[in-house]
């Protein structure tokens, strides 16, 4: 486990809230009290008032009276503990009808279950994620019932402009930022691919195809004046562990249109440093429908001049979507349509209450970015898998190639004459290689 994903464990957080405090006491210099008395009533003792006092775990409290000795009450606090810094008791609930009758006890209030974290901020945010979505076209929803099959104990680290970690989306799952500077721009890319991997499952906006894979940022700008890469991809490199995954969000100008990153040779040798360090990595084709078998590209793109990434293209439909780079070096596809994403100002088309880019979503996210940050989530989950059930990971070029034997084929016609690989699918994937 490197440091970062030990790090980012979540957060499911013991929060014992103390759900009301407060009861019909003396309540003039206390200040636990505000909120908790019931419209027009007057502070008056504890022993006559118990009813509306929301009593309902197994645990309570109760406040003694200042000065009182805890030995004064004898056995009635035999079942509770102090708190250390205060005269309070947390008492099993029960025993609370023999304490509120003792004149030395000032308050009670109740410790029921933690209510959930409030991430959702308000005003609520919907539940985006009814089915079919694409975690279904690529079987992800069912891996997530087999161990690990949530991406657990994987990090994902996003090669991305920016993101923004306050959005209401990724506040379960918060990614960590290892290197570089965000420039504030293209932060809704960010969100809602950092949101397609990881989003967690917790009822509103999205669910990621491996919630509960650890997030991490990099991003490719080093200082506000250098775009590099390749520098941000052996930043990356410095987290990563074989079984990892790395999705650079990127392209590279190919003289014939934005490409994949793979494009600028120094980010070549990074890639291929990294898949053979047994990184994962995922690269988008581009959008600009750039044809990568191209003569003029003199074999760059070529299986001969492989860089050992799973490259990913764009469809719709089942056929090329009319701007992916397409070529044969493309291993996989996704569904560009449009999907549900956490967004930013300028992705907010489906949900942006009171203009707040903390929940501000979009029902667009599509091109080869939302294609490569799906393929990276499955890829994860995949992987979350194998570590369950071998206790050691997939290699990168295995575990492509069992991708791509598993696929689903792009449509005929259109994968003759712009080839994007084929669309994964999670549930195959899994279980030839099982039988294996
Ligand atoms: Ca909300
Ligand atoms: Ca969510």
């Amino acid at each position: 486990m490197s440091g970062v994903r030990t790090a980012l464990r979540p957060l499911l957080l013991a929060i014992p809230l103390v759900l009301v405090a407060g009861g019909p006491h003396d309540a003039s210099n206390d200040p636990t009290v505000d909120g908790a008395r019931p419209a027009g009533g007057t502070p008056a003792d504890v022993h006559s008032d118990l009813p509306w006092l929301p009593i309902d775990g197994p645990w309570a409290s109760v406040r003694l009276r200042d000065g009182v000795d805890p030995d004064s009450l004898g056995a009635l606090l035999a079942r509770g503990r102090p708190l250390r810094s205060a005269p309070i008791w947390r008492v099993p609930t029960e025993d609370l009808p023999a304490l509120v009758a003792h004149p030395a006890v000032a308050q009670v209030w109740g410790l029921g279950a933690a209510p959930p974290p409030p991430d959702d901020i308000p005003p609520v945010t919907p539940d985006f994620d009814e089915p079919p979505t694409w975690r279904d076209q690529r079987r992800l929803r069912p891996l997530g019932w087999w161990p690990g099959g949530l991406g657990e104990g994987i990090l994902v680290v996003d090669v991305e402009y920016d993101f923004d970690p306050s959005h209401e989306d990724l506040a379960n799952n918060p990614p960590a930022l290892l290197a570089g500077v965000g420039l504030r721009n293209y932060v809704g890319h960010g969100n809602a691919c950092l949101g397609l991997v990881g989003a967690s499952d917790d009822g509103y906006g999205i669910t990621g195809g491996a919630p509960l894979a650890s997030l991490a940022v990099v991003h490719p700008t080093p200082d506000e004046e250098t775009w590099d890469p390749a520098w941000a991809i052996e930043q990356a490199l410095e987290h990563l562990e074989p079984g990892d995954v790395l999705l650079i969000e990127q392209q590279y100008p190919t003289g014939k249109g934005l490409g994949p990153i793979t494009s600028e040779p120094g980010a070549w040798e990074a890639v291929r440093a990294a898949v053979d360090a047994g990184i994962h990595v995922i690269e988008p084709a581009g959008n600009r429908g750039v044809d990568l078998d191209d003569p003029d590209f003199d074999g760059w793109f070529s299986r001969g001049n492989d860089s050992g990434s799973i490259m990913v293209g764009g469809v719709e439909d089942g056929a090329w979507n009319g701007q992916s780079g397409f070529g044969t070096r493309v291993d996989l596809h996704a569904d560009t349509g449009g999907e549900h994403a956490p967004g930013w100002t300028q992705m907010s088309d489906a949900f942006f209450p009171d203009a707040d880019p903390r929940q501000a979503y979009t029902a667009r996210f599509g091109g080869t970015s939302s294609a490569s940050a799906q393929v990276a989530s499955l890829v994860a989950a995949v992987q979350g898998v194998a570590f369950e059930l071998h206790g050691e990971p997939i290699g990168p070029a295995e575990l492509r190639s069992w991708l791509v034997a598993t696929g689903e084929p792009q449509e005929p016609t259109s994968a003759a004459e712009h080839p994007v690989g084929v669309g994964p699918d999670a549930q195959r994937a899994v279980r030839a290689w099982l039988a294996w």
